[in-house]
């Protein structure tokens, strides 16, 4: 096992992994911006290694530093979070070459799965169901109409190097399908530096709803079951939920055995999220994230396993804790995303934390790396604190999260959590039945 394991990564995510490190005996190694020097992970580390200017180009991005940070310290290991450097396989090789671990999948399954037509093909051969369109990358004009006018308008032209919506065309008619290519690829090259795109079937009113894999290389790959990542804003998840309300057991039986089968027989690694699509009874591949997600503790708190400690375990050669049979999916669990942020504008709301208390009590989880007096940045991203509440059933766990909403003081920014409590009280969101479109009408109508 590591001794020592450097994260590479800031606020609340920081702190989950050095908590789950020093749950298991492993001192922790923080980097950290000049913006950062009082952030919580810098203070909570064995140790601390300035790594550059606040902007995270210079800093968080910064692979000569981070490494050299690794070297310096000692550190066996880097844990790279989510965002920044978690899914950039080139950070993941230079790690390996410099006779580190990085703490995620290989190399080349983050690779392959950055790029979405890769992605597509390969969930294609593994079995994986996928929304219909084109085989690969688009061509010429007259391929992307033959395959248009055969799955039928509306179809939406996607990056494949996108991903997060950017990019994204929906065309509507035959006569808008030049035009709108023409569009993609050079929004895409300008944002990607690829204009690569490839066509898709446009679903008017799906969900989106992930299952959450994990591989050791010892030949075992288990599922965690769904989370529904319906409830979003301009392509920002607002709140998770696990199981989702849209399935059955069987459903998550049948599609949890073929994205488990399908890492198996990848030789996956590591901690992974299957994307889908989810409307009229069916599931459609989207995408595969290479790494641990912001909304990891829902899953926890269903299944009772800490998911960084089983990339620790696997990244260093042991087997996952527990087999397909020893997990057991029980109760419902939500995590809120509080930013700070305007709660109508969405206006990015840094500053300094004039009052703080955190809701507690049974079930009830908060990770953020705030603490009264902690001036937040302005330079990252705006999550401050994810409030993940626990519950038998939907209806208890929506009964806790009430109570821990009014508990939270956050003093000083403006955060999220008067929307949070606003959503709690609507008729769709408490019956379960919103898709990926209701949430932005929803704030439309009401905020
Ligand atoms: C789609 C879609 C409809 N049809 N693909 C947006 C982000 C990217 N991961 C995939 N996205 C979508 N792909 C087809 N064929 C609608 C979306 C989409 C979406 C997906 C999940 C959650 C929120 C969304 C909001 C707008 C569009």
């Amino acid at each position: 096992m590591f001794e020592k394991i450097l994260i590479a990564n800031r606020g609340e995510i920081a702190l989950r992994i050095h908590r789950a490190c020093h749950d298991m005996g492993i001192k922790t190694v923080a980097v950290h911006s000049t913006a950062d020097n009082e952030a919580m992970h810098v203070r909570l580390a064995d140790e601390a290694i300035c790594i550059g200017p606040p902007s995270a180009a210079e800093s968080y991005l910064n692979i000569p530093a981070i490494v050299s940070a690794a070297e310096i310290s000692g550190a066996d290991a880097i844990h790279p979070g989510y965002g920044f450097l978690s899914e950039n396989a080139k950070f993941a090789e230079i790690v390996e070459d410099h006779g580190l671990t990085f703490i995620g999948p290989k190399a080349e399954h983050i690779r392959m799965m950055g790029d979405k037509v890769e992605a597509k093909r390969t969930a294609a051969a593994l079995g994986l169901p996928l929304v219909p369109g084109s085989d690969g990358p688009l061509d010429d004009l007259d391929e992307a109409q033959t395959i248009a006018n055969e799955i039928g308008y509306p179809v939406l032209i996607k990056a494949a190097s996108g991903g997060g919506g950017r990019g994204m065309k929906v065309v509507t008619s035959a006569n808008e399908l030049e035009t709108q290519i023409s569009q993609a690829r050079s929004e895409a090259k300008a944002a990607f530096g690829d204009a690569t795109v490839y066509l898709e079937k446009y679903l008017g009113n799906p969900r989106h709803i992930e299952f959450q894999v994990f591989g050791d290389n010892h030949g075992n790959a288990i599922h965690l079951g769904e989370r529904d990542c319906s409830l979003q804003r301009r392509h920002q998840k607002v709140l998770e939920e696990a199981p989702s309300p849209a399935i059955t057991a069987a459903q998550r039986a049948d599609m949890g055995g073929i994205v488990a089968n399908a890492m198996a027989k990848m030789g996956y690694l590591g901690a992974g999220t299957i994307e889908f699509l989810y409307e009229n009874g069916k599931f459609f591949f989207i995408e595969m994230n290479t790494r641990l997600q912001v909304e990891h503790p829902v899953t926890e708190m269903i299944s009772g396993l800490d998911l960084v400690r089983e990339q620790i375990r696997v990244a260093s050669g042991l087997p996952l804790s527990v087999t397909q049979d020893q997990v057991t999916l029980k109760g419902h669990a939500i995590e809120c995303r509080i930013n700070a942020e305007d709660p109508r504008t969405f206006a990015p709301s840094p500053g300094t934390v004039t009052g703080y208390h955190t809701p507690g009590g049974l079930h009830v989880r908060v990770d953020s790396a705030l603490y009264n007096g902690y001036k937040i940045p302005p330079y990252y991203d705006s999550l401050i604190s994810k409030l993940i509440v626990y519950g038998d059933d939907r209806n208890d766990c929506l009964m806790r999260l009430r109570r821990a909403l009014e508990e939270y003081i956050i003093q000083g920014p403006s955060t999220t959590i008067p929307l949070h409590k606003d959503l709690l009280e609507s008729e769709e969101f408490i019956a379960g039945t919103y898709s990926i479109k209701w949430l932005e009408e929803w704030l439309m109508k009401t905020q």
